[in-house]
């Protein structure tokens, strides 16, 4: 049913039914598009905000990607129908809209292109996806082979979604000197001022092809006729009728009229995307299709190639051998492709939340680190004197802060020196502590150190008498909204993180000859950390706070919402938890939390409002913070088990973040193990029938943490000072891994096993024996060959 293929490229799903949200992605700097297997799309791209050409049937509201997208039979999509001439039989590719089961059917995701290959009576479909690397348009290549033994006369009628572009204004017709169909609206708006933005929008749709049309369709209602989308009244005549929209919505259909013999094959292709001109569409036609380069090469071939390269520069760190497959295949192919989505697109926004892009820079530290460092210096550059962070990152000049990013959460300082971290354990350049930054305004400029230190303590001053952290409308936690909102509140999460936070700070300050600081941020996050041990331990586990009222929730009291994840996982990683708590905390994660398909965000999921926590507790119980398998606080657990050496635990929970390896669990998750959701159902012990199943939502903070645990802790390969330091915590059930590890311009090939005799791990690099696990002297551009010896494991244990 599902596979990878024999060389790992593409992801491979044989039945257009069995998962029936099954999907990959595709992006470039420009735009990004969700594919189905169905042949269901979600296409945005960006000027700069993102828009649509592919519209759904009525107006919809513009707002940021959500989870568990529902498809419906007029959902925007891109299909080709195809009917037999003689027998009026008419089936289409991938599948919808017409939905006859295929006789063969493939959806292959693969890292820069989709390929649906489907059979059916005897006609072969092959539909490819591809996009170039800086436009925002689709590029399609449509193969037609007639796998019969006899002569076949067919039509086929590719058809690409234009939908409801506008209520102002908005139509569409087939322009000949073009050879292609072209929509044009006028994006509503109401106010004169926003004339001037609008007027220089990409307010047309357009499909060029490759090869004049037998005919077209570019009016839907009259396409569709009494039959619906599903059975096209238009596919009974033997033309299209050439029609056009006027005011009406439009689609872009085409129809070819083709004898194949046994054998034959055909190819066509199609471009389709938005522009603001008719001369831009002109132009793109002359560039893609009519002019060729070196070797008889078009524009076409050439973006699809330069769209491979530029894929395949956004590789990881790391390239594993595990005994277990279904991991290798996600770190090694598509962990590192959807860090890089994030750090390249921003997630498709202007103003991104300060925690994600610098969350999604951190991940970009394994990749670009100078790209990462950019970042850093972006988001300081727009800091408050006062310390304080903003919530969201303004990457446009025309860009402002928008949804979430106008509600002011208290968190966004905390990540600095997080994902700092990151980036010097990846690159050892300090030389960023010493970067002179200007503040928020630009009246007064410091180095990143003073920032960052700003950044410490204007957390420490935001706490209340007792020492804990102030939530005003949101910590992480975006949607608890209502804990703090009167000013008093506190998040036993955000006074945790603070203690980390002020930890690593401290460590970092004193790598870089600031130890006097570092001692006063060691003593604030010791400080910080005693101060959750005297008012959040409920006894078995942390409480997530206490609300404007000083009632403390995420407690034993609480019928729902007892147990929260984060501050279980950073109680380990700040310290506060001392062995017994540890133990204790775990305890209750794994009786309390714990799912086959991940550890839930908290439990039992709230079923009604509570209005001193607020707007979490009204998301659907088991969906998205409301106590999914929410996988980036999954990952931070994960990454707090290995900070204190829990590697069974740790592993076992990593590996549920990936659907399989039986076709039970993916089936249940529905999606394929081509990139990470931030969440799959929880609700585990309320709504046993849901959990599981995957938000097919790519955009997540999950995957830099992923990869960190991965670096730091299962392979324990993670850069310091010095070098290396080789510190594996492989489950006990692998003999062996290897790992090939690029640091600072180096290649490490890394051999991992257990062997009997040996008490300690023992590392060796190039034969000789490294005493205290820490490669020093990797030079860029040097092979290096690193032997691990790990103690064996009792398997009576
Ligand atoms: O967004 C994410 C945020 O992008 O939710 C995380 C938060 O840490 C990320 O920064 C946890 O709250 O508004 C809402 O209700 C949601 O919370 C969304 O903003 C949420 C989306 O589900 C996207 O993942």
């Amino acid at each position: 049913m599902i596979r990878a293929s024999e060389d790992n490229e593409y992801y491979e799903l044989s039945s257009p039914t069995i998962l029936p949200k099954a999907s990959g992605f595709l992006w470039n700097e420009q735009m990004m598009i969700h594919m189905n297997c169905r042949g269901y799309a979600v296409a945005q791209f960006m000027q700069p905000e993102p828009a649509k050409y592919s519209y759904a049937p009525n107006l919809e509201a513009k707002t940021f990607m959500q989870p568990e997208q529902p498809y419906y039979a007029h959902h925007p999509g891109r299909f080709v129908y195809v009917k037999d001439e003689e027998s009026g039989e008419v089936f289409s590719a991938p599948y919808e809209p017409v939905r006859m089961p295929p006789d063969h059917y493939t959806f292959a995701v693969g890292k820069h292109n989709i390929i649906w290959t489907i059979e059916k009576n005897g006609i072969a479909i092959e539909m490819t996806l591809s996009l170039p690397t800086n436009e925002p348009m689709e590029l399609w290549r449509v193969k037609v082979t007639n796998l019969s033994s006899a002569p076949r006369t067919i039509s086929i009628y590719p058809y690409f979604t234009i939908g409801y572009m506008s209520w102002m204004n908005q139509s569409g017709e087939y322009k000949e000197d073009l050879q292609g169909i072209v929509a044009t609206a006028v994006t509503p708006y109401q106010k004169y001022q926003d004339y001037a933005k609008i007027k220089h929008l990409k307010d047309k749709t357009f499909l060029l092809a490759d090869q004049p049309p037998a005919s077209w369709e570019v009016n839907q209602e009259a396409f569709e006729g009494e039959g619906g989308i599903s059975s096209p009244a238009a596919l009974k005549s033997e033309q299209l009728s050439r029609g056009e929209a006027r005011y009406e919505s439009p689609a872009a259909i085409l129809q070819y009229s083709i004898g194949l013999k046994p054998g034959e094959e055909r190819e066509y292709r199609f471009i389709f995307g938005p522009a603001r001109s008719e001369q831009e569409i002109a132009e793109i036609r002359q560039r893609m299709f009519l002019d060729t380069g070196e070797g008889g090469e078009d524009g076409f071939e050439l973006a699809e190639r330069e769209y491979a390269e530029y894929i395949r520069e956004g590789r990881g760190s790391i390239e594993i051998s595990t005994p277990d497959a279904d991991l290798d295949n996600l770190v090694n192919h598509w962990l590192p492709r959807q860090m890089y989505y994030h750090g390249q697109t921003n997630r498709l926004t202007t103003d991104p939340q300060t925690r994600n892009y610098l969350q999604d820079n951190m991940g970009m530290s394994y990749m670009k680190p100078q790209m990462a460092r950019r970042a850093f210096l972006t988001a300081l550059s727009q800091q408050e004197v006062s310390g304080a962070m903003p919530d969201g990152i303004i990457l446009h000049e025309a860009a402002e802060l928008k949804y979430i990013n106008q509600v002011p959460h208290t968190d966004h300082c905390v990540w600095l020196p997080i994902c700092l971290s990151t980036y010097l354990d990846e690159t050892d350049d300090y030389s960023i502590l010493d970067e002179r930054v200007p503040y928020a305004g630009g009246d007064e400029a410091g180095t990143v150190a003073e920032h960052i230190d700003r950044a410490m303590h204007w957390l420490l001053h935001e706490r209340d008498e007792r020492g804990l952290n102030y939530i005003n409308q949101g910590d992480w936690c975006d949607p608890m909204n209502m804990v703090g909102y009167r000013g008093t509140g506190v998040s036993g999460w955000l006074t945790i993180a603070t203690a980390y936070a002020c930890m690593i700070w401290a460590e970092i300050c004193e790598r870089s000859g600031r130890p006097d600081t570092g001692k006063t941020f060691r003593h604030a996050a010791e400080e910080a950390n005693a101060a959750v041990n005297q008012y959040l331990w409920d006894g078995e586990w942390y409480a997530r706070g206490i609300t404007d009222d000083n009632v403390v929730f995420g407690i034993s009291e609480d019928k729902e919402g007892r147990i929260f994840i984060n501050p279980q996982g950073w109680a380990l990683l700040s310290g506060a938890a001392d062995e017994e708590k540890r133990q204790k905390l775990m305890k209750s994660v794994t009786e309390q939390l714990e799912t086959p398909y991940g550890v839930e965000k908290l439990a039992p999921s709230y079923t009604a409002m509570r209005e001193d926590v607020g707007r979490v507790t009204q998301k659907h119980p088991g969906t998205a913070e409301n106590g999914a398998v929410y996988n980036h606080a999954a990952a931070f657990y994960i990454y707090g088990l290995y900070a204190v050496g829990e590697q069974e635990q740790a592993y076992r929970l990593l590996r549920k973040m990936l659907p399989g390896p039986d076709i039970q669990d993916i089936i249940r998750r529905g999606q394929l193990p081509v990139f990470i959701p931030n969440y799959y159902r929880g609700a585990y012990k309320q709504f046993p029938q849901t959990a599981g199943r995957s938000s097919h939502l790519f955009n997540t903070g999950t995957v830099p943490w992923v990869y960190r645990c991965l670096i730091d802790g299962l392979f324990g390969l993670q850069g310091n000072r010095e070098g290396l330091q080789v510190r594996p915590q492989l489950p006990s059930a692998w003999q062996e891994a290897t790992v090939k590890r690029s640091f600072r311009g180096a290649e490490l090939h890394i051999e991992m096993k257990r062997e009997t005799g040996v008490t300690a791990t023992e590392v060796y690099l190039d034969g000789q024996q490294v005493e205290d696990g820490v490669l020093k002297g990797l030079k860029p551009g040097m092979q290096y060959h690193v032997r691990v010896k790990l103690p064996a494991v009792d398997p009576a244990e």
